[in-house]
């Protein structure tokens, strides 16, 4: 099926001329190296020039001829060749590739190397993009290394095969089978990571279970270890704090009690004797209910620490998450994990590494970057994104997501003057880092298409080559993707990738405009709940969220409210508090504004809110007839699934919409503007829908 294949499809080329062209560059491949990465480097060219040139390539182990396309890792290249690209070697680190056109003998040829046989991977799934996406390969100079050392997928899989916040399908980890039965999609889903550079998969959720580090499941996650070995894939765990009275049988997890601090050691010691390139452990802990260090009066740097010193031995690190909010304060959930974690910069050990969520909240539509970016800089801080679509419209709105994690990585944290990128902080260019990484909740599942729309599947891709490189533009990645997976046709690719570079936006209008957020419903966060109050905590009910009454709607967290923009550098923080410089598009997650509030364009708040609603329904109109007009450019099966899709999320768009206008309505008593479609359905008819099942939660 083609939507299997993701972004590899490596469809033949139906322009003869291109074919000439390509050929004529490539009139063999020559494999200098026989370890299990350069057989799958080899199998990888082979079928992708194959496939596209539509034609057998013949493979050889010396370089005889012209032409040739040459791969192997630094030492298995002629002394000569070594020499020529001496200045190259010296610039890349070690995941970095160099693919160049050479001559040697006087013969034209294309070398593809790096100082490993993983960069040399990384280097020819990068060329068979060239040849995927029809660019030159004419006397090419590429020199290209990773940004980050972990680019990393989360997985919240269970180990009952659920996955929470999974929207397509069941966990791909089948553990009842494993480790005798390995399934193709363990190797295909490895292949496809490596090819767009990711290096490292956490197998299990942050709500972990202590059972996946007994030695029944250890067997079974060394079986995984070993199929996405020669992919260049680390295998790491969740830790679950509580383990070692769990499966342990000690009377506490106390970080400093001497029998647990030697519990984890002979654990890790155990894992990698299975495991000698084990990654080492993601941790969530005091947090949502998980147990942690402040069980026994001990903070997060006790906690990481003691694991960090576990694994440090074997060269693994400790993930520790910062996504914390304690229900004894909820004056502001989005200050805590800052007023937290800060005081402990400098604290931490080595091979820790504080993964934070992108915003404040919680992976919200829109959120502003968080403020432990650039505010931590004696530690490492890696970001973590959900690519898994949460609060987003699950797996069946299109929404690009590189769209918000550009946003994001792009923003001026300003904690070293302008220009202190929160880029800059996670490629740990701007403290001075070695340790860094990128992180995403995976929205992988069994699936036939893996990520349950065809459109996610770029998501996952666009995770993979920002984690590469946090600089590259979302709109080169919807390029590079449409390409690669669906067509070279310019009818097709330009309004497709403006549809898809709209897409984000477009689900913030209908569902959260203008800095609103986290009004989605209970539980399963599936379509609008901002009348929802009557949950435990307070912080967890879309009312405190947006605060809505009479005189107005918003979060106020200037420095008239909860202060939280105090979090930001100074420049940042007064931006944010200054109603005429706080952008628009954060106006309610800052302020309390009243419903007659003056926007940019002149309007009410309350008529600009409401024209925002309408104008991400009108957006998914056109979404549908963009699509529509596709047709001819894909295949039956691709079309029809997107098609349905984007019927729902037009039917969603049109829920959030009215459910969303009526319930704010009750608070501003005004009427809607002229321009906004009247809705069919009361709010109660919106408040009465219940979902027993909604995927995910
Ligand atoms: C929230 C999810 C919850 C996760 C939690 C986390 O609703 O399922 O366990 O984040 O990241 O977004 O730990």
């Amino acid at each position: 099926q083609r939507d299997y294949k993701l972004w590899l499809q490596y469809e033949k080329k139906n322009n003869p001329e291109l074919v000439r062209e390509y050929s004529s560059k490539i009139s063999g491949i020559v494999s200098l190296e026989n370890s299990e990465s350069s057989k799958v480097a080899l199998k990888e060219l082979e079928v992708g020039l194959n496939d596209m040139l539509g034609k057998k390539i013949p493979v050889q182990s010396k370089i005889e001829g012209e032409n040739l396309l040459v791969f192997g890792s630094k030492l298995s290249l002629d002394a000569e060749i070594q020499k020529k690209l001496s200045k190259d070697f010296e610039a890349i680190n070690k995941d970095g590739f160099i693919i160049k056109t050479i001559s040697h003998k006087n013969k034209k040829h294309i070398v593809i190397t790096g100082k490993n046989d993983i960069a040399v991977l990384y280097g020819v799934f990068s060329f068979l993009r060239l040849v995927q996406t029809n660019k030159s390969i004419d006397n090419l100079n590429i020199v290209d290394s990773p940004k980050t050392n972990i680019r990393i997928l989360n997985h919240w899989d269970n180990l009952d095969g659920t996955v929470e916040r999974g929207y397509a399908g069941a966990s791909l980890w089948n553990w009842q089978k494993l480790p005798e039965f390995i399934d193709q999609r363990y190797i295909d889903y490895a292949r496809a990571n490596a090819s767009i550079g990711i290096n490292g998969t956490v197998l299990t959720n942050v709500n972990a279970n202590a059972l996946i580090l007994t030695p029944l499941y250890l067997e079974k996650v060394e079986a995984l270890a070993n199929v996405f070995r020669p992919y260049g894939i680390k295998v790491y765990l969740t830790a679950r704090f509580s383990a070692p009275i769990e499966i342990g049988g000690l009377k506490t997890a106390d970080p400093k009690d001497a029998t647990v601090i030697n519990w984890w050691k002979e654990k890790s010691k155990e894992i990698y004797k299975r495991i000698p390139d084990f990654g080492g452990f993601l941790v969530k802990a005091n947090s949502e209910g998980q147990p942690g260090p402040q069980n026994y009066g001990r903070d997060h740097v006790d906690g990481a620490n003691m694991l960090a010193d576990a694994v440090a031995p074997f060269g693994g690190v400790v993930m520790w998450r910062a996504f914390v909010y304690s229900e004894h304060d909820a004056s502001d959930r989005a200050k805590q994990a800052y007023s937290e974690f800060v005081p402990y910069d400098g604290r931490f050990k080595d091979n820790v590494i504080v993964q934070v969520k992108n915003g404040a909240i919680d992976f919200q539509p829109r959120e502003p970057f968080h403020p432990m970016f650039g505010a931590m800089p004696k530690t490492p801080l890696m970001m973590e994104f959900q690519i898994t679509q949460e609060y987003l419209g699950f797996s069946t709105h299109l929404v690009f997501l590189p769209k918000l994690f550009q946003e994001v990585l792009e923003a001026d944290t300003y904690q070293k003057g302008k220009g202190s990128t929160v880029a800059k902080v996670v490629d740990g260019s701007l403290d001075n880092h070695k340790l860094t990484g990128i992180a995403g909740v995976s929205n992988i599942g069994s699936d036939i298409n893996w990520t349950g729309h065809p459109f996610a599947q770029a998501n996952w891709y666009g995770f993979g080559r920002l984690a590469w490189d946090p600089y590259l533009d979302a709109e080169t990645i919807a390029d590079e993707w449409i390409r690669s997976t669906f067509s070279n046709d310019e009818n097709f690719i330009k309004p497709v990738k403006e549809m898809m570079m709209d897409s984000r936006e477009t689900a913030v209008n209908y569902m959260t405009p203008l800095g609103l957020h986290h009004i989605m419903d209970t539980g399963h966060h599936y379509g609008p709940g901002p009348w929802v109050s009557d949950l435990g905590r307070p912080d967890w009910n879309p009312v405190y969220y947006h605060k809505a009454d009479k005189n107005g709607i918003g979060f106020d967290r200037s420095k008239t409210g909860s202060n939280a923009t105090s979090q930001y550098a100074p420049e940042v923080a007064k931006m944010y508090d200054n109603l005429a410089t706080c952008p628009e598009k954060d106006l309610l997650w800052f302020h309390h504004v009243s419903w007659d509030y003056k926007l940019k364009n002149g309007r009410t708040l309350w008529d600009g809110m409401a024209l925002k609603y309408q104008q991400g329904v009108d957006q998914v109109e056109e979404m549908v007839k963009t699509w529509n007009a596709t047709e001819k450019y894909v295949d039956t099966e691709r079309f029809k699934e997107v098609q349905m899709l984007l019927q729902i999320q037009l039917k969603e768009a049109k829920w959030w919409r009215d459910a969303c206008l009526l319930y704010f309505q009750q608070y501003s008593g005004k009427q809607l503007p002229e321009g906004v479609e009247k809705p069919t359905q009361t709010l109660e008819h919106f408040k009465s829908l219940k979902f027993p099942f909604a995927p995910g939660n």
